[in-house]
């Protein structure tokens, strides 16, 4: 192994860029592979410590019977995909999973609803959970649909620290997938989370039957956005039996790796995290996606309707990598 220091502060990455060409995308997805990923690990080295892995774990706070009808999943009450449906859950009983979260040695507890868009009560009932998580230690983050620019002020004031919503994919495959709620309302979510102070984590899911121009376009809409993203998380499809999207052809896991390493290049202080999808991820495949920049998982047993690898099968394969947990969310 080479002695490389893990953050040289003197090979500082060239400066954040917000006006990346669709052509500059597509030159690097094109690359070799070699040439690619080592382009990615030179910039993550420059930019984090190159075996620290930022450890999330997920709890789904309300269940199903959501009124979209994202394809891709289980949760929507338009499809049958045998999810019993729970209503928004007591707070004691989210701080005990965020405990026991915290004691498995995830850092942050993100907690998601099924909702197109929550309530204002709703609201105050998670601002109380954020409070109750924050008094554990642990950093937070909700995803809870489209927001009011006076829901996004509260859930600030409660203390929140990351805000999820994705945009799932390229805004031109995005009506393929989605149709009950706009690009463009996403966008507009995410602005508000933006102004209103709360770190970003938005990114998409790969493996939705979208093309490689689409994959391009993802990433170049999240990059261009006014501030990248603090989080980025990179989602495989996780095909759910009853849901539109089951069936659709596995992608090419060579092309999930470039993706990811793209990602790394495009936003070079953002936490790039390896998301849903793991379960179906050889060891070595999770490997090639940590030396291609990916620096965050979700960790624990569920995501938040689907399983996730077991967690001590993820304690063997940092400890046979040389990973170690840690680290927040920008560099
Ligand atoms: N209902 C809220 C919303 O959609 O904004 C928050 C929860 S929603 C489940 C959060 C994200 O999970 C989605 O935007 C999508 O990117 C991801 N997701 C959901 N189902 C998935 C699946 N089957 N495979 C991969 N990612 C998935
Ligand atoms: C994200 O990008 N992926 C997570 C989290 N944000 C909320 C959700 C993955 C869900 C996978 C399908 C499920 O378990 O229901
Ligand atoms: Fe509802 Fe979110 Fe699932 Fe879409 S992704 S159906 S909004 S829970």
């Amino acid at each position: 192994m080479s002695a490389r220091p893990a953050i040289n502060p003197v090979q500082v990455s060239p400066s954040i860029r917000h006006n990346w060409l669709l052509d500059e995308v597509q030159d690097l997805f094109a690359l070799p592979f070699n040439d690619l990923i080592f382009k990615a690990q030179t910039n993550h080295r420059d930019n984090f410590d190159p075996n620290e892995i930022q450890v999330s774990s997920l709890l789904s706070i309300k269940t199903g019977s959501c009124s979209e009808d994202c394809g891709y999943c289980p949760q929507s009450a338009r499809y049958d995909a045998g999810i019993t449906p729970e209503a928004l859950m007591p707070v004691e009983e989210v701080l005990k999973a965020a405990r026991h979260a915290k004691d498995q040695g995830a850092s942050r507890f993100c907690m998601g609803a099924a909702w197109r868009k929550p309530k204002d009560r709703d609201v105050e009932r998670v601002i109380e959970m954020v409070q109750g998580v924050k008094a554990l230690g642990m950093e937070t983050c909700v995803t809870l649909g489209m927001l009011t620019d006076q829901q996004t002020i509260r859930l600030k004031e409660g203390g929140l620290d990351y805000y999820n919503h994705n945009l799932d994919t390229s805004e031109d495959y995005y009506s393929e997938v989605i149709t009950t709620r706009t690009y463009q309302d996403r966008l507009d979510t995410l602005a508000r989370v933006r102004d209103a102070g709360i770190n970003v984590c938005c990114g998409g899911i790969i493996g939705m039957g979208e093309s490689g121009i689409d994959r391009s376009k993802l990433l170049l809409e999240l990059a261009n956005l006014p501030k990248h993203p603090e989080s980025v998380p990179v989602n495989m499809l996780v095909q759910v039996e009853g849901t539109p999207l089951m069936g659709t052809p596995t992608l090419d896991p060579i092309i999930f790796i470039r993706t990811i390493a793209v990602a790394r290049i495009m936003m070079p202080k953002s936490r790039v995290r390896l998301s849903a999808g793991r379960n179906k991820m050889s060891d070595e495949m999770q490997a090639l996606c940590f030396l291609a920049g990916a620096n965050s998982i979700f960790y624990g047993d569920k995501l938040l309707t689907t399983d996730n690898p077991m967690t001590n099968h993820d304690m063997v394969l940092f400890d046979r990598l040389g990973l170690h947990s840690g680290g927040s969310s920008y560099a």
